[in-house]
C-alpha cells in the first residue's frame, strides 16, 4: 500500500504526516516542538527572542536537528518508511538560509553516521535566518521600491508591495551589512527549498507558490525578475537556485535518509512549497471558490484565484497555487497574541470565547467598538501601541471586550478583503482558535457565510503530503474527498438576525480605526 509523507517545517515546530491514499487515512503524526525538545537553542517560541532592531531570527540547525528527530521517532513508532512513494513538504514562508559554494557537494556526501545539523553547520554563512516575523527591513523596502520605479511597480511585477518580512528586503539588509559574507555565499534558500534540498541531497528549486514570496519573482512569467533581482543585492541571479512548478520532483530521497531511517531509494522528492500555499491545498480549497481562514500567531485569509488580481491597497499578496493558477493571501499580524491578551487581562479560559461566553452579549456588542491592534499591524498598516476602544461609559467587562476583540478581528478582515471582489460562499475555518464554535460563530455573522472546519488541523503537513501524492499521479479530487471532508455537524450557520448589524458595525469601526491611528501607511 503506497504512503506519502508531508513535512510542515513552521515557526514553532517541525510534523511528519503520512497518508495512506488507497484507505484515505491518515497513518502517523510526529510532532517535534523546537523549544521543548532543543532548549539548547534558546529559542522558546522557534526563533531568538529579543534580537534588536525588529529582528526575528531562528536556527536552521534546529531545523535539521527537528527533521532528524521525528524521522527517528516515526520509525521508532513502527511506521514502515520504505513504503513511501513520495515526500514533500510544507516550510514558514519568507525565512532564508544562506550557504557557501559547498553545500551541493557536501548534500552529495550526507553521511548517515552523524547528525545532519553537525554536517551542514559548516556550510552556512549566515548562523541564523531571519524569518518572517522580522520587520527590520524599511530602509531596505524604501530603496528597492525606488530602484524599480515605486511600489505599484513592484506590485504590478511580484504580485505584492516591497514588504519587510520578504526575502528580497531580507537578502538586501544582510548584502549591505556583511558584504563579506554575502560574497561567500554561494546559494540562498528559502525553508521550503532549504528542505527539500536536505531531502534530496541537491539543490532543490523554489517553488512558484513560495517564491511568489519574496519580492523577487514576476508572476507573469513565473521566472525571477531581472530589475527586482538587480534592485535587492549584487549578483543575485548567481545565488539563486531556479523557480520551477510546486509539483516538480527534486530528485530521489538522498541515501543518507535511506540507510538511516529506511525509506526506499526509489522514493521521490517534490518541492516544499510555502505554509500557506500547502494549507490551501490541505483544506480542500485549490480550486477556487472556498475562503480558508486560518487562526494561527498571526491570522491569514487566502483563497485560489485563477487570474493573478493584486490589490489595489498593498496589503493583499498573489502568490502561486502549488497545483496551479494563482492565490491570494492577506496576512494580520494580531491574531491569537492579541485574543490571549484579551483572556489574560481577565483571567478567562477559552471558553469564556464560546457559546455561552458569547450569549452574554449581543452582535453588535449594542455599540462598543475595540480595534484590537495590540502589536502594530500591516493590514493595514498603522503603527499602535495599543488597542482603541469605543463605546464603554464605564469601565470594560470582561464580556463585551471579548464580543469586541472577535468582532473587531473578523470585520477587519472582511474590509481588508473587499478587493478579492467577491463574497465568499462558504467559509472554512482552521488554526488553533478555529475549533471553538463562539469564534467560528462570529465568523459567520460578520461575513454572513456558513463557517466549515474539516477533520484534521495540521492543513499544511496534510497539504504537503496531498502534493507528494498528487505528483505521482493520484487525482486531486479523489484526494480531497478523503482527507478535506468537513466535520460531520460542525457547519455553523450565520445568524439570520444579525442583518444589518454587521454593516453599520463596518463603517463603526473604520471611522474608529481612522481616528485613533490616523490613515494607513502604504
Ligand atoms: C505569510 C506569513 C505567515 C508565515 C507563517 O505571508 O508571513 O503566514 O507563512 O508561517
Amino acid at each position: 500500500m503506497p504512503i506519502f509523507l508531508g513535512i510542515d517545517s513552521s515557526t514553532q515546530s517541525l510534523t511528519a504526516l503520512l497518508i495512506d491514499t488507497d484507505s484515505g487515512t491518515l497513518l502517523h503524526e510526529e510532532s517535534v516542538n523546537f523549544g521543548e525538545e532543543f532548549p539548547e537553542y534558546g529559542q522558546p517560541s522557534g526563533f531568538l527572542p529579543d534580537m534588536p532592531d525588529g529582528e526575528v531570527h531562528s536556527s536552521p540547525l534546529m531545523w535539521l536537528d527537528a527533521l532528524d528527530l521525528a524521522l527517528a521517532r516515526t520509525k521508532e513508532a513502527g511506521v514502515d518508511l520504505s513504503r513511501v512513494v513520495a515526500v514533500a513538504g510544507s516550510g514558514q514562508q519568507h525565512g532564508s538560509v544562506y550557504l557557501d559554494g559547498e553545500f551541493g557537494a557536501t548534500l552529495a556526501g550526507l553521511d548517515a553516521g552523524q547528525s545532519l545539523s553537525a554536517q551542514i553547520a559548516p556550510r552556512l554563512t549566515r548562523e541564523t535566518a531571519p524569518i518572517w516575523m522580522d520587520t527590520s527591513t524599511s530602509a531596505e523596502c524604501a530603496e528597492i521600491a525606488e530602484a524599480v520605479g515605486g511600489d505599484a511597480e513592484v506590485c504590478a511585477k511580484s504580485g505584492s508591495i516591497v514588504i519587510e518580512r520578504f526575502t528580497g528586503p531580507q537578502i538586501r539588509r544582510f548584502a549591505k551589512r556583511d558584504p563579506e559574507a554575502w560574497a561567500r555565499t554561494g546559494v540562498v534558500h528559502l525553508v521550503s527549498s532549504f528542505m527539500a534540498s536536505v531531502l534530496a541531497g541537491t539543490n532543490a528549486a523554489i517553488d512558484h507558490g513560495d517564491g511568489a514570496g519574496m519580492n523577487l519573482m514576476n508572476l507573469e512569467a513565473l521566472a525571477w525578475d531581472i530589475d527586482l533581482l538587480e534592485a535587492t543585492a549584487p549578483d543575485l541571479d548567481e545565488k539563486l537556485p531556479p523557480v520551477a512548478a510546486s509539483g516538480t520532483v527534486a530528485g530521489a530521497v538522498a541515501p543518507y535518509f535511506v540507510e538511516k531511517y529506511g525509506f526506499a531509494s526509489s522514493c521521490e522528492v517534490v518541492l516544499f512549497s510555502g505554509d500557506n500555499p500547502c494549507s490551501l491545498v490541505g483544506m480542500g480549497a485549490a480550486t477556487p471558490g472556498k475562503v480558508v481562514i486560518s487562526l494561527g500567531t498571526s491570522d491569514t485569509m487566502f483563497a485560489a484565484m485563477p487570474e493573478p488580481r493584486t490589490d489595489p491597497n498593498g496589503y493583499g499578496h498573489v502568490f502561486g497555487n502549488p497545483m496551479g493558477g494563482f492565490m491570494s493571501l492577506i496576512c494580520f499580524i494580531n491574531g491569537s497574541l492579541a485574543r490571549e491578551a484579551v483572556k489574560d487581562e481577565f483571567g478567562l479560559s477559552w471558553d469564556d470565547f464560546g457559546p455561552e461566553g458569547l450569549a452574554k452579549t449581543v452582535p453588535g456588542n449594542g455599540g462598543k467598538v475595540m480595534v484590537p491592534f495590540f502589536a502594530p499591524e500591516i493590514t493595514p498598516r498603522v503603527d499602535s501601541e495599543g488597542p482603541a476602544y469605543a463605546g464603554w461609559d464605564g469601565e470594560r467587562d470582561a464580556a463585551s471586550t471579548v464580543r469586541a476583540v472577535l468582532e473587531g478581528q473578523f470585520t477587519n478582515m472582511k474590509l481588508r478583503s473587499q478587493w478579492l471582489g467577491v463574497a465568499p460562499e462558504s467559509i472554512l475555518l482552521t488554526g488553533g482558535a478555529s475549533q471553538n464554535d463562539g469564534v467560528a460563530q462570529v465568523v459567520a455573522d460578520v461575513f454572513g457565510t456558513p463557517v466549515s472546519r474539516l477533520a484534521v488541523t495540521g492543513s499544511a503537513g496534510l497539504g504537503a503530503a496531498m502534493r507528494a501524492a498528487a505528483a505521482t499521479g493520484v487525482g486531486l479530487t479523489a484526494l480531497e474527498e478523503a482527507f478535506c471532508r468537513p466535520v460531520e455537524g460542525s457547519t455553523i450557520q450565520p445568524n439570520a438576525e444579525c442583518g444589518g448589524v454587521y454593516d453599520e458595525f463596518a463603517q463603526k469601526f473604520a471611522a474608529h480605526l481612522q481616528d485613533n491611528y490616523g490613515p494607513a501607511r502604504t
